[in-house]
């Protein structure tokens, strides 16, 4: 893919993870493609909810931050459509507020939280991560949040739990790509679907995040709760989410549903495993030109490695 002055990509660029879903399309009769919303303008987006956090500086990777304009404005969220300017133009039918998230399954304590309640939970820190997408391009984010075990905590996971599912919103009304007959383009399950191993979802590098750039996360990416796991492909941090359930089985993930020979469970970066469609060698970092190493677990190998002793990444990919 080619990316232009400003990180953003050619609107008549068909990017790697939809290549499967315009195909399935064809197949399925494109017909309905044509009765996609015409393009019009965006309405105009609300104005910034300052968020206050703490810089967390053993979370802060030095890189330079990737500009706001492009984190909000070139994103993957396919609730809202397939191209990545679809979030940022419909993102105002997602109605934040009021919002709650159901923690349930093999808890001793299972409770559906505000999301209110759950921004007054723990201290909120402000963590600079690189997320790197699975189609080779990345961006540096000042992240907004706190770890996700300080809620797994609170609903007291019994011995059965081995995992944590997550689930986004499911609204035709609010995310326009899941009305029926609109965008019938893909074969996507709704809801949203994905997971972590328990030990993976207890690791400290896992926030669970409500904002970045000082402000309330915009609705394009997430809000108003989401997940960020800097150490995995960023389709593993899924967004505005409202249920997080934990299970004895590895949950069945939306992109591996989709596409199992191309999205794994496990998902971790990883450099020396292609995907089988391109290589993962290498990446973009939206806004620069000249394309940089992609490191083993996105750069976070020293912290995650462990969770893996003894397996095979190919095998687990
Ligand atoms: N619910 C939901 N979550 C999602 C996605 C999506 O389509 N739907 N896209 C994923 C992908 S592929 C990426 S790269 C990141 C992008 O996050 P950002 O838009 O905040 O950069 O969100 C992930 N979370
Ligand atoms: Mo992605």
């Amino acid at each position: 893919m080619l990316i232009r002055k400003g990180g953003g990509l050619k609107s008549s660029e068909i990017t790697p993870h939809v290549v499967y879903l315009n195909r399935r399309a064809f197949m399925l009769g494109a017909a309905a493609l044509a009765l996609a919303p015409q393009r019009g303008e965006a309405a105009a987006p609300p104005a910034a909810t300052p968020l206050k956090a703490t810089p967390n500086s053993a979370f802060r990777l030095e890189d330079a931050q990737t500009p706001l304009k492009d984190v909000t404005s070139y994103n993957n969220f396919y609730e809202f459509g397939m191209n990545k300017e679809d979030p940022a133009r419909l993102a105002h039918t997602l109605k934040p507020r009021p919002w709650a998230v159901q923690v349930d399954g093999l808890v001793h304590k299972p409770k559906t939280f505000d999301i209110d309640e759950v921004l007054k939970m723990a201290p909120l820190e402000e963590r600079i991560y690189s997320l790197r997408c699975v189609e080779a391009w990345s961006m540096v984010i000042p992240w907004i949040g706190f770890p996700l075990a300080s809620l797994l905590k609170r609903v007291e996971p019994t011995g059965q739990a081995k995992y944590v599912e997550f689930h986004t919103l499911v609204d035709p009304e609010q995310f326009p790509a899941q009305k029926k007959g609109v965008f019938n383009f893909s074969s996507l399950e709704w809801p949203y679907t994905e997971g972590l191993r328990l030990d993976e979802a207890l690791h400290p590098l896992t926030l669970l995040t409500v904002g970045l750039y000082g402000q309330v996360l915009p609705n394009q990416n997430g809000a108003p709760i989401r997940i960020v796991i800097p150490w995995k492909y960023g389709f593993k941090s899924a967004k505005s989410l409202v249920r997080i359930r934990l299970t004895d089985t590895e949950p069945k993930t939306t992109w591996s549903r989709q596409a199992p020979q191309e999205y794994g469970f496990y998902s971790n970066v990883n450099p020396a495993v292609d995907h089988p469609r391109w290589s993962q060698a290498t990446e973009r970092r939206i806004g620069e030109f000249r394309r940089r190493k992609t490191l083993p677990f996105n750069g976070y190998a020293d912290q995650v490695t462990s969770l893996y002793a003894g397996m095979d990444l190919r095998k687990f990919y």
